[in-house]
């Protein structure tokens, strides 16, 4: 078993960052980050596990924090144990959240909730009416410190427990594939402090600093064998290893109140406006993830790398890209240096990147993956049918072609999903977006993309 005892990986750091979303990405790319930093020794993370995530926190925490990072290269694999986390906690140890919170040492909460995690309502704004975030409110209006669930929720008690204990500004550093995820961030934390407690907001906006971020590393979910491999490899016995691509992106803007590791020294970018980095990635990594899992699967394809090597997809793939280059503003010659790139990183074959895992929560990822592209381009009067084609994909999917569906909202779209095609794809596109299911245009070349699907399927 790991051990720092035992002179694996270096002492624990102190903790002076917390961060919610304990996984694979995060151990990835934020903890590579801090390791990698030159002040490494200084900062230490605690981080939370999401609720129901199984047991990550216990197996880490029975190896002190360290695991094995294996960078997995077309070429071969290398292995780091990472020192970083100092501690990993469950999802329900609350009273250690809080208290991390109230101390004067904690600087920078980052978080990795998924797109799903924000619970945004129509508006932008918190889905208050979600019995969850009423429970939430419910629990923290009769005990600040009683246990709650929801992201916002636990952002929440952990800065009202910061306030009490006078213990100073934070910064906040939303990791999650949305665009403008440090305003969502802030949007969702603030409706929840107005609703708990509307004193709260004001101390917010003294000390509170949120971070805007655009962040990359392809993680996938490690294979069952991933113990055995770093065992074979290192000698070491590690229960929970993650294996993670050599690329790696972290770009930032924002200030940080109460310090940070020198991630930039790390490789990390501050800027001003994080904005084009963020629209290259989602629309073209993302994008074409989202493409390649829905209709890379309907074509009976399990990984990315196969799906990249069947010429078909490929094509799908590069006339998604040249839609969407259209509307980002990096020079051409930029723009394809990134997509070549891009197809390496989707065709190392070493990576087992599962298209089921980049298919799920499609109704959270495609508003911001393809939506911007599509109306933008039906602005201009034009057909993006390597947009069209996604949706199509996926509604394909959500009618049993495919990937299996997993979704956060899967109660309410599969069945909007089913039945006769022409009103099961005008749904759906409602669903989405109102004038999307309107334009009768887009809902017809959907309809025709979903019957080339189907027909593709059965032959
Ligand atoms: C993927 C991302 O699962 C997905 O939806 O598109 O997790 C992707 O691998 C990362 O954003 C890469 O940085």
């Amino acid at each position: 078993m790991l051990s720092r005892a035992a002179g694996n990986g270096r002492a624990a750091p102190p903790v002076r960052m917390v961060h919610l979303g304990l996984g694979n990405f995060f151990r990835a790319h934020q903890c590579w980050y801090t390791e990698h930093a030159p002040d490494a020794g200084d900062w230490g993370y605690a981080a939370f596990s999401g609720l129901g995530r199984g047991d990550l926190a216990a197996r880490l925490t029975a190896q002190d924090g360290l695991y094995t990072l294996v960078t997995r290269d077309p070429s071969g694999d290398s292995f780091e144990v990472i020192g970083s986390l100092s501690r990993a906690h469950a999802a329900d140890d609350h009273q250690a959240w809080l208290a991390y919170f109230a101390s004067v040492d904690l600087s920078v909460v980052t978080l990795t909730v998924t797109e799903a995690g924000y619970l945004r309502g129509p508006d932008g704004g918190l889905d208050a009416g979600r019995p969850e975030v009423q429970a939430d409110l419910a629990a923290l209006r009769d005990d600040p410190t009683a246990l709650v669930r929801t992201t916002p929720g636990r952002i929440v008690a952990g800065l009202a427990a910061r306030r009490a204990a006078g213990a100073g500004p934070i910064a906040l550093v939303p990791c999650d594939n949305v665009p403008g995820n440090g305003a969502i961030a802030g949007r969702v934390v603030r409706d929840m402090a107005r609703l708990f407690d509307p004193a709260l907001t004001d101390w917010l906006d003294a000390s509170l600093a949120v971070v805007t971020t655009a962040v990359d590393r392809i993680t996938p979910r490690p294979a069952p064998d991933e113990a055995r491999h770093v065992r074979e490899a290192t000698g070491l016995d590690d229960s929970c290893p993650v294996a993670t691509e050599p690329f790696h992106e972290w770009v930032l803007s924002g200030s940080f109140p109460a310090g940070r590791p020198a991630w930039p020294d790390a490789g990390a970018t501050l800027t001003e406006d994080v904005t084009p980095y963020e629209h290259r990635k989602l629309w073209l990594l993302n994008g074409g993830h989202s493409l390649l899992a829905y209709a890379g699967s309907i074509r009976g394809h399990t990984t990315v790398a196969e799906a990249v090597a069947d010429a078909t997809c490929r094509q799908w793939l590069e006339h998604w890209w040249q839609t969407a280059s259209a509307h980002l503003d990096q020079p051409e010659a930029d723009l394809a240096a990134y997509r070549r790139a891009l197809l390496d990183r989707f065709a190392n074959p070493r990576m087992h990147h599962h298209l089921a895992q980049i298919g799920a929560d499609g109704s959270q990822k495609l508003p911001i993956r393809i939506l911007p592209v599509l109306r933008a381009q039906r602005a201009a009067g034009r057909m993006p049918t390597g947009a069209t084609l996604v949706l199509a994909a996926w509604i394909c999917c959500l009618r049993g072609l495919g990937a299996p569906v997993t979704d956060v909202r899967a109660e309410t779209v599969i069945p909007l999903a089913d039945g006769p095609l022409r009103d099961a794809v005008r749904r759906v596109l409602h669903e989405l977006d109102t004038a999307l299911g309107d334009d009768a245009e887009v809902v017809g070349t959907v309809v025709q993309q979903c019957q080339e699907f189907a027909e593709g399927a059965r032959t």
